[in-house]
This record gives structure tokens, C-alpha cells and sequence, in this order.
């Protein structure tokens, strides 16, 4: 018999950490990383660690306001991540299962899972019931909206962090421009790399259709976001156009819209968000989905919980990496040759650098 383990609070604080490489995409700039930290405390001693991502600053102090009113409502109760999510779920129903909510929501569940993982002192792939092991990843921290040179600059330096695979992101007003900025990259970086590029829905469809098959010929491992992420009808007649595999899923608000998407055939890949499709029970949910559906399933941003997430994904393709939490961790994600590594100590990967919060702490 184990004790049982209950949630004493759950602590949420804003942070605005600086990013070493400001990321420019074609409908929108992140220069710096709006961060909500999120403590699980619990009765037994364990705390556990997840960070939610606003993307934009005027979220963060909603968001982490979201969390800590919600937090409220699970303090007392058991560390039992599943009966959690069905508690919040059922209280916001008449609310709506989106936005800040679903963030929020997310951000306590990867907290209560890595609570639990740190009470069993297990790393969190092993509590999943799997095993740590490398994870293919590729470096995305960079190559934003930029000109053809610096951009086969950018790729060669990213590389050099340890990677075989960066993403480009395109979008720019004229399609001959992102095709220049593609070969320039493949030129400088050779056929051994693999490359990936993101239009971050920038498109209609027929436009998707016309600078996709532009791209066809470059030997992209995808295409991604083409056009609006909720339009699963046009999604899939642009994946029906294109010989490059088309990818989306960041967007995927729970494990229900993956399962939209994956019934029209709106994608090839599929990458959900581990903080929009519902923390570590909405990734295992969207990840029986993937395998039943046969669908390659790579992650989004959020590199070290879902590394451990990856290990444990039946169809597991590729980890996006970033390095955007770094100034406030205390440990950064092992990256060895083309591949990440999740680690043996108990836990998610996240332990705080508390020097780092307090520097950047923005409330
Ligand atoms: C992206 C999404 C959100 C913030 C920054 C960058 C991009 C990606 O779409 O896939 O990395
Ligand atoms: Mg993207």
C-alpha cells in the first residue's frame, strides 16, 4: 500500500526571461519568453515543476492569474493527475475548454504529474512506464524571417549546437524569396541535414497550394501550419496538393481537435502542444490517437517534459528543441548528436535556477 499523497497548494509566478535568439515568423515576433513557473506542493514533501509559455506579454499575468485561481480548487485534493483533469474539466464546461483555460489547465497537470513522479522518485518517463532513451531533435530556436545570407549563417551555427535538423520559417511577401532563403541553407549546410520549414498559417489555400508545390522539389522533411490551423478542410486539400508531407498541430486545443483533424486528413504529421493539448494526459490521449491513426507524432516547443513524453509516444517522430526556459532552470536538456536525452533523475527535467527567477520575475 502506498500513502496516499495530497496537493498542499499550487504556487503560479510570472517571468520574463531573455532569448538568445529573437524569433521573427511571418505573423508575429517573440523576442523575449513570457513565462508562468508553476509549483505543485504537496503534503509529503515532493514539489513539482512545469512553465506555461503566454507567447505574448499582455497574457502572462492573465495566465498566471488563471492558474492560481484554479489551483484553488484542487488544493486538499489527491495527487491523482487523472481525477484532477476531470474536476477541472467539468468546472469549466460551461466556460469553454480553450484559450488561457486549456493553458492553465495544462500547466496544473504536467505540475501534478511531476509532483507525483518526484513523490515515486522516478523520472516521468518511467512512471509513464517506459524508458529514457535519446529522442531525435531538432534545433528550433532560430531562423526566423531573414534574409538568404544570414539565414545559411543561422542554420550552420544552430547546427553546430550538437543538431542534423533545423527548421526554417518562411512566409516572407514573395514566394521566390523563401525559395532563395531554402536553397541558400540546403547550400550551406549540404544534403545530410534535415530541414523543415513553417509558413505559422500565414497562407489561403490556394496560396498554400502554389509556393507548396514551389517547395516540392527541396527535399523538406514538412511543410507546416500552410494556412489558418483550425481549417482542417483546407489543410487537407493542401496536404492532397503537396508531395511534401504537410505537419500541424501546435494549434490542437485538447485531443478532440487532433481527432478532427486526423478524420478529414487535414495533415501528414501531426505535433501537438503539450500546453494547449492538455499537459501529459491530453499528450497520451492525442498520442493513442496518432498510433491508431498510423501518424508520425513529433512535439512543440516545451523541450524537456516532452522529451520524457516522446519515449513514451508509439508513433514518436521528432522533439522541436528550444532553449527559451534555460535562464530560469537550473539543469538545461542534454543534446548529443542529432539527439536529446531525457534524464534518470526523478521528475520532468525542470528544477528551478531560484537566483534566475528572482532576476526575472515580473509581477
Ligand atoms: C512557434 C510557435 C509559437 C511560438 C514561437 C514559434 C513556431 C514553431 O510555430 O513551431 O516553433
Ligand atoms: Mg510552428
Amino acid at each position: 500500500m502506498t500513502e496516499t499523497i495530497r496537493i498542499k497548494r499550487l504556487v503560479a509566478r510570472p517571468v520574463i526571461v531573455p532569448m538568445n535568439l529573437p524569433l521573427q515568423t511571418s505573423t508575429g515576433a517573440v523576442a523575449k519568453a513570457p513565462l508562468v513557473l508553476i509549483d505543485c506542493e504537496t503534503d509529503q514533501g515532493a514539489t513539482g515543476h512545469a512553465y506555461l509559455f503566454s507567447i505574448t506579454p499582455s497574457a502572462l499575468k492573465p495566465l498566471t492569474g488563471m492558474v492560481t485561481e484554479m489551483s484553488d480548487l484542487v488544493a486538499g485534493d489527491e495527487l491523482l493527475p487523472l481525477e484532477i483533469e476531470r474536476k477541472l474539466t467539468q468546472r469549466h464546461t460551461l466556460l469553454g475548454l480553450a484559450g488561457l483555460q486549456r493553458l492553465a489547465q495544462s500547466g496544473i497537470d504536467m505540475a501534478a504529474w511531476d509532483a507525483l513522479a518526484r513523490a515515486r522518485s522516478l523520472p516521468l518517463v518511467r512512471l509513464l512506464g517506459g524508458a529514457p532513451k535519446p529522442v531525435r531533435a531538432y534545433n528550433s530556436k532560430g531562423l526566423g524571417i531573414m534574409p538568404a545570407g544570414a539565414a545559411a549563417d543561422e542554420a550552420q551555427k544552430l547546427l553546430a549546437e550538437g543538431f542534423h535538423a533545423v527548421k526554417i520559417r518562411v512566409g516572407r511577401p514573395d514566394a521566390r524569396e523563401d525559395l532563395n532563403v531554402v536553397r541558400a541553407v540546403r547550400k550551406a549546410v549540404g544534403d545530410g541535414v534535415t530541414l523543415m520549414c513553417d509558413y505559422n498559417q500565414a497562407l489561403t489555400v490556394a496560396e498554400a497550394i502554389r509556393r507548396g508545390r514551389m517547395l516540392d522539389d527541396e527535399g523538406l522533411l514538412w511543410i507546416e501550419e500552410p494556412i489558418r490551423h483550425d481549417d482542417h478542410l483546407g489543410c487537407a486539400r493542401v496536404a492532397e496538393a503537396l508531395s511534401t508531407p504537410v505537419q500541424i498541430g501546435e494549434n490542437f486545443d485538447s485531443a478532440f481537435a487532433m481527432q478532427s483533424a486526423l478524420s478529414l486528413r487535414a495533415c501528414d504529421f501531426v505535433m501537438p502542444d503539450v500546453q494547449r493539448i492538455g499537459g501529459v494526459t491530453g499528450w497520451l490521449r492525442a498520442a493513442a490517437l496518432a498510433h491508431a491513426a498510423g501518424v508520425e507524432m513529433s512535439t512543440h516547443l516545451f523541450s524537456e517534459v516532452s522529451a520524457h513524453l516522446l519515449c513514451v509516444t508509439p508513433t514518436a517522430h521528432w522533439l522541436e528543441y528550444v532553449d527559451w526556459a534555460d535562464a530560469v532552470l537550473a539543469a538545461r536538456l542534454q543534446i548529443k548528436d542529432g539527439f536529446a536525452l531525457p534524464g534518470e533523475e526523478p521528475g520532468n527535467g525542470i528544477e528551478w535556477d531560484e537566483a534566475a527567477v528572482r532576476k526575472y520575475l515580473a509581477s
